[in-house]
């Protein structure tokens, strides 16, 4: 039996369609600017983004490290959510490999920093301070819930960046999700950044790349940027053709991930000494705790689940678990999941 694996929407595998427009894509030297079927992904995601151009990456860590070096220089000042990826989960590419200082605000729950701290952050100019240069957003926000930020918000900072000369990117890893949410067109979102990244290997289910969106000038410095990344790739064809059945077959089914997200936190709800609340779940990540109350300690609840019921899901430490939905889930997957939650968390009932 295959495992139901929650651990993240980056585990989903590409569909047959994919693997099948992989076998007969057109290839050529990507680094060389020869590869036809990049040249194609990369047309149709600026396309789809109202944006000039994009840029074909390995991942969404390069993507964001990317955006970056093409936007900053080094000792440039960079404000950033302190809940955001970029911050948290990017290996501190930021300072270690951008030389730039990351100026963190904290998150609110619903993903957004307070635009009074961000003008508050943006440094006067003098000498003894870092320029200020760009503020990234992120939309859905992970670790805040998976929320979806509205595009009322990007408005409110595009205009504060204007006033300030500050460039905005967007760490868009699921802005398709944050869409879907929202019932807008994702360019409803993306008209009031300079640069999105987002991701084809998470919700959308091919097996590796992101795309890096924004000006044609913005595209040469982040090619520039990505060459020097080791993120220049040759026969990328390969993955691009997987990436353009991506984003003409899996975006518009996003909204049925979300509606089994709202089935499992519903269900895990329902489960005593499961603390979540499943109005809060607006997309595809499902995130939840353990009251000290129930007499299974969080490991044993990951390893039993994997162990007897084949079910994987994500420990955030502590009490703290997160479960995503994606492609391979169906309602039937998410059933058999809260039967085994069922099982290991209330046995005797
Ligand atoms: N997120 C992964 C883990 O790294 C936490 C996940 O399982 O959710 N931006 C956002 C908002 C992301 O959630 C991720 C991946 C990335 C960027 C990085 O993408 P990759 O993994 O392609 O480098």
């Amino acid at each position: 039996m295959k495992s139901i694996d929650l651990r993240s929407d980056t585990v989903s595998w590409p569909t047959i369609a994919m693997r099948e427009a992989m076998a007969r894509a057109e290839v050529g030297d990507d680094v060389w600017g020869d590869d036809p079927t990049v040249i194609q992904l990369q047309e149709k995601a600026a396309g789809l983004v109202g944006m000039e151009a994009a840029l074909f990456v390995p991942s969404g860590t390069m993507a964001n490290l990317a955006a970056i070096l093409a936007h900053c220089g080094r000792g440039d000042e960079l404000i950033l959510g302190n809940q955001s990826h970029t911050f948290r989960y990017e290996a501190g590419g930021i300072a270690a490999l951008a030389g730039v200082n990351p100026h963190t605000l904290p998150n609110q729950p619903d993903g957004t920093m307070v635009v009074a701290d961000i003008e508050a952050a943006v440094r006067p100019d003098d000498p003894h301070f870092p320029r200020s240069r760009a503020i990234f957003l992120e939309n859905t926000h992970n670790i805040c819930g998976g929320v979806a930020i509205p595009p009322a918000y990007f408005s409110s900072v595009r205009q504060l960046a204007s006033r300030h000369g500050l460039v905005v990117h967007l760490d868009g890893a699921r802005v398709f999700n944050a869409a879907a949410a929202l019932d807008c067109r994702v360019t409803e979102i993306t008209q009031y950044v300079d640069s999105v990244s987002f991701c084809l290997s998470k919700g959308l289910c091919a097996p590796a790349g992101s795309l890096l969106c924004g000006s044609f000038d913005f595209y040469r410095r982040a090619r520039r940027a990505r060459k020097a990344l080791g993120g220049g790739m040759r026969q990328a064809g390969i993955l691009a053709a997987a990436g353009i059945v991506a984003l003409e077959q899996m975006v518009e089914r996003l909204v049925e991930d979300h509606a089994n997200a709202k089935t499992l936190a519903t269900g895990l709800a329902e489960i005593p000494g499961v603390e979540i609340d499943p109005a809060a779940v607006q997309t595809n990540l499902v995130f939840f705790a353990l009251s000290k109350s129930v007499p299974v300690e969080p490991e044993v609840l990951v390893e039993r689940l994997d162990r007897e019921f084949n079910v994987k899901i994500g420990r955030r430490g502590g009490q703290h678990f997160r479960a995503v939905t994606h492609y391979w889930i169906t309602s039937r997957t998410v059933e058999t999941a809260l039967e085994a939650f069922r099982a290991v968390l209330q046995p005797l009932q």
